[in-house]
């Protein structure tokens, strides 16, 4: 795992006055999204920090538009992204994993021409049990001509977000974020309450050591997705078995992989045809930052900031990771294979 330490104390603040003074051009605006969202990050870790203390565990008792139920903590963190974006002149509309609609600019506020989609609180039945969990953002350009944000502006394609990034709330608090400039990593320094580079310019491993799968969906999935993973273990005798690590907070896996190389993979399966994770809230902008960083993201057949979402908690099968192991992926679920051919995982397990 290759270590990024930086040379100088440099905050994130500095950091993104450096990046912007690269574009002679540039508004600030985007730069003011990323201040805001640094703050909204430090607000949510602090609660997420004192979860444990004081008594705010527990389901909320609403569920969310997917049937989940929600945690409280997920309202907090959505209330506090609103609450820190919606007034800056920079949002001309908002969408979030926790609410059904578009959430609009308040009239009172001016709007500007960027639009965030967010994950308040990814993973978020990890919370009571002191698993990580994380937020993901994803920033794109306006394209109507009025002044509001329209659905339509939310509904591009991966490949128009102008930035993307995600808080994990781990042993530290650390935002990695990209702007299509590389991707950079600030690790929170709790005593200042400032984040500070640790991690500039990070780069995934071309093939990687961590399979991060929920393989008790064996049973529903697909043969060629039981093939795919055999050969990620070893069994077929085709590559050095992966290690398996699964959190089930997409973040936290994410995270370790872009740090130590592997893939991520959450496959449709016959029960959840289209997989579990949302499109615009989770897929995309890890996609862009493991783009950027040297990886590669599809959904088995496309690569995920090409495919149109059409409703925004479109969900998505997701394979995400280091180049080599994503590129597996495309090739094997491009050829259906006999399920004759694919013994399952915990027979070859106990037959090797
Ligand atoms: P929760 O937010 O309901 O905990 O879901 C987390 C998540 O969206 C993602 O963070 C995980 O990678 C994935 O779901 C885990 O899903 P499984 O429990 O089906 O493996």
């Amino acid at each position: 795992m290759g270590f990024h330490t930086a040379t100088s104390v440099v905050t994130i603040e500095r950091f993104i006055i450096e990046q912007e003074r690269m574009f002679p051009h540039a508004t600030g605006e985007l730069s003011g999204i990323l201040y805001d969202i640094a703050l909204a990050a430090k607000m949510i870790a602090n609660k997420v920090r004192s979860a444990g203390l004081v008594d705010i565990l527990g389901a909320e008792g609403k569920d969310n538009v997917q049937g989940e139920a929600q945690q409280k903590l997920d309202v907090i963190a959505n209330d506090i992204i609103i609450k820190a974006m919606d007034h800056g002149g920079r949002l001309c509309a908002m969408a979030s994993e926790e609410e059904p609609d578009i959430i609009p600019i308040p009239d009172n506020f001016r709007c500007g021409k960027y639009c965030l989609l967010f994950d308040p609180l990814d993973g978020s039945s990890n919370i009571d049990v002191n698993v990580p969990v994380g937020t993901i953002l994803s920033v794109l350009q306006k394209r109507t001509n009025g002044i509001r944000g329209e659905m339509e502006d939310l509904l591009q394609r991966g490949k128009y977000q102008k930035a993307a990034g995600y808080i994990i709330y781990g042993s530290s608090t650390m935002l990695v974020y990209t702007t299509g400039q590389g991707v950079h990593g600030f690790t929170l320094d709790p005593a200042i309450g400032e984040f500070l580079l640790s991690h500039p310019n990070m780069r995934i491993p071309e093939s990687g050591r961590y399979l991060s799968v929920n393989d008790s969906y064996e049973q529903v999935w697909d043969d060629n997705v039981r093939a795919l993973m055999r050969r990620y273990r070893g069994l077929d005798g085709e590559q050095r078995a992966m290690s398996v690590r699964y959190v089930g907070s997409l973040v936290a896996d994410f995270h370790r992989n872009l740090l130590g190389g592997g893939i991520f993979a959450y496959p449709a399966n016959k029960k959840s045809p289209r997989g579990k994770l949302r499109l615009l809230y989770e897929a995309n902008p890890l996609a862009f930052i493991c783009e950027q960083a040297g990886g590669l993201a599809t959904d088995g057949a496309n690569r995920i900031m090409d495919v149109k979402p059409l409703e925004l908690h479109q969900r998505v099968p997701l394979f995400i990771g280091s180049k080599r192991d994503v590129e597996t992926a495309s090739a094997m679920l491009a050829q259906p294979v006999p399920a004759s051919a694919v013994p399952s995982l915990s027979a070859a397990t106990a037959s090797t």
